[in-house]
């Protein structure tokens, strides 16, 4: 064995935390993987299996404002547990969007209180939580899982997350919640159609900025790779995902784009949405979503935020940054949270002092912490 890979496990081996301890697993595997060059996965799918196959109404939700990942790995799980002779519905408290309407095949996911009403709700065995582990983010499918007697599972890959009495498959390494819904299906041994291999992929692509974060692994491309064997075909998702804006929203850009400000001597971008921006533009608050990264394309940016004057009055942020920074940290000293390179949080205060709030929370976590001198 050389040298190296040893210490490395040994490295490994002392790591503290339980998700640590899956982390170094993980690790060690896939230095086994690099060697032998087999691919083994971090998380245990055993019991994943064993309460597919002693339960059978299974209801699946994800997070308020669905995203791709959301979405795709409502689909895959759907898939998985319907190659099981599973009965599943598909139940969120909000419709995906408009973008993402090609995501939602027949009607398959219901909208709480629009397609199906409360008191319709099938009694299930189990409730499938994937892409959060937040009650807050289950919008008022919090409340529908919570008064359920049903045993509940979480497929999930974000950092901030609640005790939900779930059974967790849970890795905050992974890229997306689609490339662990994936790896459940090949330890299952489940395989995909291609509508569900496409939603998959959509899944993973958007989660990790069409494989460009750092977060993408030699695995998640091998994943992407099964994907396009089954019949996913990434210039169709692509036009599909991206290339489908609207002359507002280009408008919108502009108006938003034009008022960059930046801080910390060009470390921090920032931008705001008024809500004239959006009357006068004839765009809506989700065409604003993408224009934060605009700003982490200036160079030597290290972080950007974009904040959104909601219908509500409140102000919504979308924080970004490059590593080694924290956004999710940043987060949730505001009250929000999600990923460190990616958060967000909703302020109640006016436009001009939620920006400045935010603004000096950046700042703080952009300039070294001054040292108290001794003299
Ligand atoms: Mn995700």
């Amino acid at each position: 064995m050389p040298r190296w890979f040893a210490w490395r496990m040994q490295e490994n081996v002392l790591t503290r935390s339980v998700i640590c301890q899956r982390a170094a697993v993980s690790c060690f595997f896939t230095q086994l993987h690099t060697l032998i060059g087999l691919k083994v996965s971090a998380l245990d799918w055993a019991p994943l299996r064993s309460i597919i196959e002693t339960n059978q109404k299974f209801m699946i939700s994800t997070h308020v404002r669905p995203d791709a990942d959301a979405l795709g790995s409502e689909l895959g799980m759907a898939a998985i547990l319907e190659a099981f002779g599973k009965e599943v519905t598909i139940v969120n408290a909000s419709a995906p969007p408009a973008n993402l309407q090609f995501m939602k095949p027949e009607n398959r996911i219901l909208k709480l209180s629009e397609d199906i009403q409360r008191d319709a709700l099938p009694a299930v065995d189990v409730h499938v939580i994937v892409d959060t582990s937040a009650w807050q983010q289950l919008g008022a499918m919090a409340d529908v899982i919570q008064k359920s007697g049903a045993r509940r599972v979480v497929v999930d890959h974000h950092v901030s997350s609640d005790d939900m009495g779930a059974t967790e498959f849970k890795d905050v390494e992974a890229p997306a919640a689609g490339e662990l819904v994936f790896e459940a299906a090949e330890n299952l041994g489940v395989t995909f159609d291609t509508a569900t291999a496409s939603a998959l992929y959509a899944a993973i692509a958007t989660d990790t900025g069409w494989f460009r974060f750092p977060s993408t692994s030699s695995s998640t491309m091998r994943i992407a790779g099964e994907l396009m064997g089954l019949g996913a075909e990434p210039h169709v998702l692509y036009n599909l995902l991206y290339e489908q804006r609207t002359v507002a929203r280009v408008r919108l850009a502009g108006r938003v784009l034009g008022r960059v400000e930046t801080d910390c001597e060009g470390r921090l971008a920032w931008i705001y949405a008024d809500r004239n921006d959006l009357s006068s533009t004839g765009a809506v608050p989700s065409d604003t979503e993408s224009l934060v990264n605009e700003c982490l394309m200036i160079a030597d940016t290290e972080a950007a935020f974009i904040a959104v004057r909601l219908p509500s009055g409140q102000t919504k942020f979308s924080l970004r940054c490059r590593p080694p920074h924290d956004v999710a940290a940043l987060a949730a000293t505001l009250g929000g949270g999600g990923h460190k390179l990616a958060s967000g949080a909703t302020l109640s205060e006016t436009l001009p002092e939620a920006l400045a709030k935010v603004k000096d929370a950046f700042v703080e976590m952009l300039l070294p912490k001054s040292v108290p001198q001794n003299d």
